[in-house]
């Protein structure tokens, strides 16, 4: 019953235009399953895609998405652990080497020869979507398809950065971009790790969102803030500033910003990419503050199930919005003037 044609959003060229139209079905192969996806987040990085922002080469014509959830309809012969009819996620690594030193040390997200969904390969915006068996995530059947999709990026993506700050329960975490996707699960995240959240971002719709719906002990808003790195600091009891920063905005600023208000001894975590961008902080206070600046880049598959788990079990919230796989070209419009609160999902059946 697997049809010959299906509807997915392509475009040709980096720059778009967008069409949403009729393409093949293809067939997975030995190492593979075919997903009919269900439900597909829209990450930023799909957006950044079709820009051309990064200086990465991307597979054209490309169809997008790389949070995609759906129903296991096919398999190739060497895969043995997942069955027809399992559910099943389409994540950002759509499959790695599994034998260089970095996948040996499951650190697959750092494989030179790493497939990207919605990337490198066609993704999950179009209704039946290939992956390679051995990184698509698992999907208990209890779990709604709709919802989970914007774990399989964001989600797994702001709990592995949590992880990487060091940040312990009862301390205090800056969440930079707090209103978007990655950052309003984040502060979920956040609250289900035990720690205490200052949600950084603009306007009164996520401001509301994040102090009354996610948890926020503090919102400070960029966009009217005379003096934020005063008004970060002045969010921690001490005032002495959050001892981690999670960057997940798309501009450069906050980049630059960060190291002025993190604590002592505190860690700064790179998730956001804005396109061209560089991060700056002074050498002064960097040293004598002794801060510590990385970048987290996704998950490995066990970020994957754990992220997954927290969601199972109902801890994590993560805010959404429903419209047609048609509409993506709407969602992009509101992602580039940054008014979306949260996340859209797209069903893939309109
Ligand atoms: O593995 C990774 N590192 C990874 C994984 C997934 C996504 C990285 N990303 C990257 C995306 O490519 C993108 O660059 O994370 C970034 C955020 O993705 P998103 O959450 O999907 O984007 P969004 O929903 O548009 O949210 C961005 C938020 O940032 C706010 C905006 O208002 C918006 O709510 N923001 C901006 I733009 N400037 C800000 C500022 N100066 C700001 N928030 C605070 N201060
Ligand atoms: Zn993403
Ligand atoms: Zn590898």
């Amino acid at each position: 019953q697997i049809p010959k044609m299906q509807w997915a959003q392509v475009f040709e060229k980096t720059g778009g235009p967008l069409e949403y139209k009729q393409i093949p079905v293809k067939q997975p192969g030995p190492d593979e399953v075919l997903i009919n996806i269900k439900f597909s987040g829209v990450c930023h990085t799909d957006l950044h895609a079709m820009n051309g922002d990064w200086p990465l080469a991307l597979k054209l014509p490309l169809v997008g998405g790389h949070e995609g959830a759906g129903v296991v309809v096919a398999k190739g012969e060497l895969v043995k652990d997942i069955e027809i009819g399992d559910h099943a996620g389409v994540k950002w690594i759509n499959g790695s080497c599994l034998a260089c030193d970095f996948c040996q040390q499951s650190d697959e997200p750092l494989c030179p020869h790493a497939l990207l969904s919605g990337y490198t390969v066609d993704g999950s915006f179009q209704q039946y979507c290939i992956a390679k068996a051995a990184h698509v995530a698992r999907l208990h059947k209890d779990i709604p398809l709709d919802a989970v999709a914007p774990v399989l990026c964001a989600g797994i993506t702001v709990y592995k950065g949590l992880k990487e700050s060091g940040a312990r329960p009862g301390q205090t975490v800056a969440i930079v971009g707090a209103g978007g996707g990655l950052g309003s699960i984040a502060q979920q995240y956040a609250r289900a790790m035990g720690l205490r959240v200052i949600a950084i971002d603009a306007g009164d719709e996520k401001k509301k969102m994040c102090l009354e719906q996610l948890g926020a002990e503090s919102f400070v808003d960029f966009s009217t803030s005379k003096d934020l790195v005063k008004d970060v600091k002045a969010a921690t009891e001490d005032g002495l500033g959050p001892h981690a920063v999670i960057l997940v905005a798309v501009t450069e600023k906050p980049f630059q910003q960060a190291a002025e208000y993190v604590r002592p001894r505190g860690v700064i975590v790179c998730i956001g990419m804005p396109a061209g961008a560089y991060l700056r902080a002074p050498v002064f206070e960097s040293v004598v503050k002794m801060i510590t600046i990385k970048g987290s880049y996704v998950g490995n598959r066990k970020d994957t199930s754990e992220a997954l788990d927290f969601y199972r079990r109902g801890v994590i919230k993560c805010p959404f919005k429903v419209v047609g796989l048609s509409e993506l070209k709407m969602v992009y419009d509101k992602m580039r003037a940054g008014t979306i609160a949260g996340r859209y999902v797209l069903d893939t059946s309109k």
